[in-house]
């Protein structure tokens, strides 16, 4: 189908049960991914990856802990505990994933003192890490996505991908949310609102 993209958010070890900001559930869903995968002709990948003593990570900030919020240059910011360190098994593919037919993986998240929830830009909203001009110099005008997580960088890089004038699609059986302080209804409204179209 030319035209048409899967994008497969994030499916690493450390959104895994087991991993540092494990979401449940998250390796339930690579048999959905992977089927998902198998009907699309053009496949790209994101993958979280950070340096040691990111901006998002709690331990970077003295006295803060996991899960808090708080306020960068470029807005609120939710501190996570370590995750997807660039090289490390954490930020890794999982294992099942078939992700040989990408045609392009995504990496985001790997400025120091800047995070990166969607695959189109940072989390200031502004700054492109270039998916939206790889997609529309192949001709790709729908994208489908799913992966980890719903609620951060599925949605954020779902409302985007409207942004850019993609006709855009979400399979919720082939996602699961870390659902914090009710952001996976406070998103997927936000989703449903911008024109993303839920399965
Ligand atoms: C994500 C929090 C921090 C995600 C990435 O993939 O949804 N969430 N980094
Ligand atoms: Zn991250």
């Amino acid at each position: 189908m030319a035209g048409q993209a899967l994008v497969v958010i994030d499916m690493q070890y450390d959104f895994c049960p087991g991993g540092a900001l494990a979401v449940a559930g998250g390796d339930v869903i690579v048999p959905a991914v992977n089927r998902l995968i198998s009907t699309h002709e053009h496949v790209v990948l994101t993958q979280d990856w950070h340096p040691e003593g990111h901006s998002s990570f709690a331990s970077s900030h003295q006295g803060k802990s996991p899960f808090e919020t708080i306020d960068m240059p470029y807005g609120p910011q939710t501190l996570w505990p370590d995750h997807c360190i660039q090289g490390t098994r954490g930020a890794a593919f999982h294992d099942g994933l078939n992700w040989t037919r990408a045609e392009l993986v995504i990496r985001k998240g790997f400025r120091r003192d800047i995070d990166s929830y969607s695959a189109f830009f940072e989390n200031d909203h502004t700054t492109p890490t270039g998916l939206g001009g790889y997609l529309r110099e192949r001709g790709i005008t729908e994208v489908t996505l799913c992966g980890l997580a719903t609620d951060f960088c599925v949605a954020f890089s779902a409302i985007d991908a409207v942004r850019h004038g993609l006709s855009t699609t979400v399979v919720l059986e082939a996602c699961r949310g870390i659902d914090l302080g009710g952001s996976m209804a406070a998103m997927t409204e936000k989703m449903k609102a911008a024109g993303v179209t839920l399965v």
